[in-house]
């Protein structure tokens, strides 16, 4: 920063202190919540916005669990994204309290918000299955709302959508994106940049997540099973990391995973005839967390069952839900 300046210039420290505050004074930083429906895109957005899978994505919804945190780092901003479960009326378990728990944790938190809807839904009013406080805080904080999915719909469709939007939402602004397509993110990008208030960079400029590796391996075993089983299976599971070893090339890492169902019949699935089920989700994970940790894996799975654990608000908390990311083991 301006080191020759600074040396031949007799006033050299308050050059530079003075050049540090008028930097530091053009950062902006801050915190931004997405949230929406399950299923309409959120962590498919947000691993857009950073520019790498942070956040696992499949067909089906309610497949985010946890609040997860992505950090966006610019020239003169850092925005750090949670991505959040989708908001659901209809609480089933404990798990899903907390999940919404977290969501509204989120907002709070948040200086704006990306409420997120899926464009090939019929326009709806989006803060309508939100309660009271929620709506309240949406609309004390800065808020876009992004219709994603805009690769589905035709272009004159997109238009008539957003102009439904623009009108009856009461949203501050309206954006189409397509984030599986990359469509649009670079807008939203701009539009977040632009409400961020000044303030400093809280995390290095180079890390993406404060989450721990082992939090995404379980994520990741968690994507496996979403999208390898069907019906109830992906709902009543939990992966865990119980152990993981880190060690030097050539040899490879080891990770002891313990996936909870409730049911022995749900075990019964989960490990197929013979096993060949679970192998075929053992590799299929394994696969990928290698190309996550960019290391060679051993992975040492146990299935366990323990009943009704969606229920069970200390197991819950043990298990990360209450907010802080933990993977734990019974
Ligand atoms: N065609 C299309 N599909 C998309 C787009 N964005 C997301 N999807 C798909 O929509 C499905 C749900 O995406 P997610 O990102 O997991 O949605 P989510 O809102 O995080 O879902 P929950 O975590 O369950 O609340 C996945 O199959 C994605 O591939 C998009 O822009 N276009
Ligand atoms: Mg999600």
């Amino acid at each position: 920063m301006k080191v020759a300046a600074d040396h031949r210039s007799g006033n050299s420290f308050l050059d530079f202190l003075l050049s540090f505050v008028a930097d530091c004074s053009k950062f902006q930083s801050g915190y931004v919540a997405l949230i929406g429906k399950p299923n309409v895109g959120k962590s498919t957005l947000l691993n857009g916005i950073i520019g790498q899978k942070l956040s696992i994505v499949t067909a089906k919804p309610q497949t985010t669990r946890h609040r997860i945190l992505g950090i966006c780092s610019g020239p003169n901003y850092q925005m750090i994204l949670y991505d959040t479960p989708g908001v659901i009326t209809k609480q089933m378990h404990k798990l899903d309290e907390l999940m919404m728990k977290s969501v509204r944790s989120a907002t709070i938190n948040s200086d704006c918000l990306l409420l997120i809807a899926d464009i090939c839904h019929p326009p709806e009013q989006v803060l309508g299955t939100l309660d009271e406080g929620a709506v309240n805080l949406i609309k004390s904080k800065p808020t876009l709302l992004v219709l994603n999915k805009k690769d589905k719909v035709k272009q004159s469709e997109i238009q008539k959508k957003q102009e439904w939007y623009e009108k009856n939402s009461g949203m501050d602004e309206v954006i189409p994106v397509s984030a599986k397509f990359g469509l649009g993110i670079e807008e939203v990008k701009q539009w977040l940049v632009s409400k961020l208030p000044l303030g400093p960079a809280y995390y290095p400029r180079d890390i993406v997540s404060e989450h721990q590796e082992r939090f995404f391996v379980s994520e990741i075993f968690r994507e496996k099973i979403f999208q390898l089983y069907r019906e109830e299976i992906p709902y009543c599971s939990q992966v865990n990391v119980v152990r993981y070893v880190e060690r030097e090339a050539p040899a490879k890492d080891f990770i002891e995973i313990e996936i909870l169902v409730e049911k022995e019949s749900q075990k019964a699935i989960l490990l197929g005839k013979e096993g060949k089920a679970l192998k075929t989700l053992a590799t299929a994970a394994r696969l990928d967390i290698e190309d996550f940790v960019d290391r060679k894996c051993y992975l040492e799975i146990k299935v366990k069952v323990k009943e009704d654990w969606r229920k069970n608000e200390e197991l819950l908390e043990h298990f990360g839900y209450s907010g802080k990311i933990a993977s734990a083991s019974l």
